[in-house]
């Protein structure tokens, strides 16, 4: 009993501490985001509650009874002036599920609701569920779309990693009651990545796909695509167009999908993706931006060459190494963007930046040119520039100085 009561308090000591740690920004970064130095939500941060069975008589070795392997891939809201994460929680049985975690500054201190999301399902269970945007639709609704994910049925018996994804759908008022619809209608064989646009286009709710021929392999789908429904109740998509496609040596040459929902500005629409390509070393999951016209949704207006964020460090490191994903970003009333990340498949981060370093960042940044010879000339028109830019400067601080001492 003694061991029992030493090992419990052991235990709260550790969990207090790591919700109470204070988040910090690293230093200097690259001028466009900050990131920080600490993950805000790890496999560690779940409550005891759902891991331990505090009960001395049926735990008497106070042994954690159901473990959790991950915490990833966030949708993000503010609620109630709370940052709210709804992460993939993953547990050591594989299986994922939604947690709300919520913070009262978006960076650090970020603690879990009492009990995880119980989704309701169709009448086609899914194994597995993850990876929800989460969107408020003007139509009043908050939609959770994510992947719902099947035994393929059609595949042999001896392969039994064979899987079906579509996109699932779910609404809510509160983030804790859910009514889930039917999933997604489109003409692709599988769905991962959709996204629901936050306007009504042409009176029609406005959906981000990401067409795929099989599980893992987007195949001849594309790229990013898009693609309307009448109804949320029953969506179907009748025709898919691809609006930012794959393409040969770029950071999405093998795949892309969007991130978020995007964010509206006076210059466009921000969107945020991830691109991956194949390496030795397997795949390399990396976010990019681009910018769409505030008119027409579908025309990609500004695209920055390569990527926008990569993973550093300890985030190299995890269940899939050499991934980042993104699918929640806040932007608050004054202006600040809260971009939760995932690394590696294993913990989710924070960086921050603002909505005008991120207009600037993606309309001046230069595009990519898809050459080595014009990534070339474009470090030289950036060094023309900045030794223009120097001998102007030196000549104004010369003209000013003889005007000084003339005076
Ligand atoms: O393992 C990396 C990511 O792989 C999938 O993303 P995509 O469909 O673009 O390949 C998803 O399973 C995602 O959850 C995961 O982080």
């Amino acid at each position: 009993m003694n061991n029992f009561n030493q090992r419990l308090s052991a235990l709260h000591q550790a969990y207090d501490k790591l919700l109470n740690r204070t988040n910090r920004i690293e230093e200097l970064g690259n001028g466009v985001y900050e990131r920080y130095e600490y993950p805000v939500l790890t496999a560690q941060h779940t409550p005891l509650t759902w891991r331990y069975d505090f009960n001395p008589q049926t735990n008497p070795f106070l042994m954690e009874r159901f473990g959790i392997n991950a915490v990833l891939n966030a949708g993000a809201i503010k609620f109630n002036g709370k940052y709210l994460v709804i992460a993939r929680v993953e547990g050591i049985d594989r299986k994922s599920f939604f947690a709300v975690a919520e913070s009262n500054n978006g960076i650090d201190n970020f603690r879990f609701w009492d009990r995880p999301i119980q989704m309701p399902e169709t009448g086609d269970p899914s194994t597995n569920i993850y990876d929800m945007r989460v969107v408020q639709h003007e139509d009043g609704w908050i939609y959770g779309l994510f992947c719902a994910e099947r035994k393929d049925v059609k595949a042999p018996e001896s392969d039994q990693s064979a899987a079906d994804a579509q996109c699932g759908i779910a609404r809510t008022k509160d983030l804790v009651n859910w009514e889930r619809l039917p999933d997604l209608k489109t003409p692709s064989a599988q769905q991962r990545n959709v996204v629901l646009h936050p306007e009504f286009v042409n009176g029609k709710y406005a959906l981000y796909t990401r067409p795929q021929d099989s599980f893992i392999d987007a195949g001849k789908g594309g790229g990013i695509g898009f693609g309307l429904t009448d109804s949320m109740e029953n969506a179907v998509v009748e025709e898919e167009i691809v609006i930012d496609k794959k393409r040969y040596h770029t950071v999405y040459e093998a795949k892309n999908g969007l991130g978020p929902a995007p964010i509206k500005t006076e210059k466009g629409w921000l969107h945020l993706a991830h691109g991956v390509r194949n390496t030795a070393a397997g795949l390399r999951y990396v976010l990019y931006m681009f910018m769409t016209d505030l008119c027409d949704i579908t025309k990609v207006t500004h695209k920055p060459a390569g990527y926008f964020m990569a993973p550093e460090g300890e985030e190299r490191i995890g269940d899939v190494s050499n991934v980042l994903f993104s699918n929640g970003w806040i932007a608050d009333e004054d202006g600040r963007v809260f971009i939760y990340y995932a690394s590696s498949d294993t913990r989710l981060h924070v960086a921050t930046s603002t909505i005008e370093k991120l207009v600037d960042y993606v309309v001046n940044t230069p595009e990519d040119r898809f050459r080595s010879e014009t990534t070339v000339s474009t470090i030289y028109k950036i060094i023309e520039n900045n030794e223009g830019f120097k001998s102007q400067h030196n000549n104004k601080q010369a003209f000013e100085s003889k005007y000084a001492t003339s005076v």
